[in-house]
């Protein structure tokens, strides 16, 4: 159904959570009771995989299925014979063996008391008002140091909301981290809010994070798709896009981590299929969001200089560098940016034992045209450009259970740490 989001957004909000709670969803919140979500090793012949994916009309949730990775495969209730019996021999793992009640339990928000920002904040998700409120409570809490910013509008209107932080004075070179561009993606979310937080919280009593915030400052944006986040809260917990139309056609949502306004014509890291997970655009740029972020990055690298930038996903522990438009095409400073990598996943590993893989977006995951880090790196010219897929690999997938958004947060900050020592 559709509604006006500024209009409904708070009402909608608090009665999302409150119903996880008490057990009921609103009719428009989309149901996955009964639905399963299976892990197959699809094998050396991915078409099998694909083949039943595609009769059964199942969606996967990282991608078609690849020949040698796992497909994570979402199969509702009506399709679970069918699919039983395809998969018959394959050695599927099953992750949620009832997406609804896992959406659920995770859906139970923590109440946030307005002003009250401690550490307890990273022990659930949130609803949208309330990391907006996390984030002007954080700011209030450390006014000389940090500001509220924006990043543009979204295509409905909300402003793409972050925080600046700095030490000694403002205008340092900057260092941004991105969160929710995939909006389900919500351990992401958490985990860029984690770091604004770890970083002003301890400014005063280590003189390492004095150091860091001395000399950069921070621009963390936890939440770059603002519409589809809200519409993960409100309609459908798997909502990846964003919420333009079409013309031509009645799907909903561009991918904005395709629409990037560089490598956007390459063929094969994105659909051209308005209803994909992937769809790219009609045009470079042409998702609002995109281009708000894009104008800012400009603004921002004029302005102050833009030594690092990270943008946070989930899920697949990955820590990778450009290009995700070409499996052969090796960004300049490749070597440093490898062995960053490299000393980032070691020192996120030394945290709790997670261990992370890292490389080139394309030969590491898969390839992704008009992504943002090609961007920012051959466009902007940020110094350094790192995106991050966080917990986990396959056991809860998007729906991560809330007590690891803590570790996860906490250990991405020390591969956060380990550049920031790093970098030249
Ligand atoms: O498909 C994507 O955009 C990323 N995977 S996800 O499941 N989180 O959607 C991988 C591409 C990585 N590229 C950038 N993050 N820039
Ligand atoms: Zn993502």
């Amino acid at each position: 159904m559709k509604y006006s989001l500024s209009l409904s957004v708070v009402p909608l909000l608090l009665s999302v959570a409150s119903a996880a709670v008490a057990g009921r969803p609103k009719p428009e919140f989309k149901s996955y009771d009964g639905y399963k979500v299976f892990r197959v090793p699809v094998g050396s012949d991915a078409s099998k995989v694909s083949g039943i994916v595609n009769k059964l009309g199942l969606t996967t949730w990282k991608g078609a299925p690849r020949a040698g990775a796992f497909a994570d495969i979402v199969v509702p209730p009506t399709e679970l014979a069918a699919f039983s019996k395809e998969i018959a021999g394959m050695d599927a793992v099953t992750m949620h063996d009832d997406l609804g009640a896992s959406i659920a339990e995770e859906s139970t928000f923590q109440t946030y008391a307005a002003g009250a920002v401690n550490s307890t904040w990273f022990n659930s998700y949130h609803a949208y008002a309330d990391h907006l409120q996390f984030l002007r409570d954080l700011q209030a809490q450390y006014p000389t140091q940090s500001e509220i910013v924006t990043s543009g509008k979204s295509l409905n209107g909300n402003p793409i909301t972050g925080i600046r932080i700095w030490g000694t004075g403002k205008g340092k070179p900057a260092v941004v981290f991105h969160g929710t561009v995939h909006a389900r993606e919500w351990v992401s979310t958490m985990t860029v809010e984690y770091m604004a937080y770890n970083l002003l919280t301890n400014y005063a009593s280590s003189s390492e994070i004095k150091g860091f915030v001395d000399k950069y400052d921070f621009y963390v944006f936890p939440v770059v798709n603002p519409d589809g986040f809200l519409y993960t809260q409100t309609n459908d917990r798997m909502w990846r896009k964003n919420r333009q139309s079409t013309s031509g056609s009645t799907c909903i949502g561009h991918d904005i981590n395709r629409n990037w306004p560089y490598q956007w014509s390459v063929s094969g890291g994105a659909s051209t299929n308005p209803c994909a997970q992937d769809f790219k655009g009609l045009a470079q740029g042409d998702a609002p969001e995109t281009a708000a972020l894009a104008a800012w990055l400009k603004t921002t690298k004029a302005n102050q200089g833009i030594k690092l930038f990270i943008d946070y996903h989930s899920y697949s522990q990955l820590f990778m560098t450009p290009y995700g438009y070409s499996c052969t095409a090796v960004a300049t400073k490749n070597t440093e940016f490898q062995a960053l990598a490299k000393g980032a996943v070691a020192a996120i590993k030394a945290v709790y034992g997670t261990t992370y893989d890292y490389g080139p977006i394309c030969t590491t995951i898969y390839k992704a045209t008009g992504s943002s880090v090609d961007y920012v790196n051959d466009v902007i010219g940020a110094d350094y450009t790192f995106t991050a897929e966080l917990r986990d690999t396959g056991n809860y997938g998007f729906v991560l259970p809330a007590n690891q958004i803590l570790p996860t947060a906490t250990e991405s900050f020390a591969g956060v740490r380990y550049l920031l020592l790093n970098m030249k």
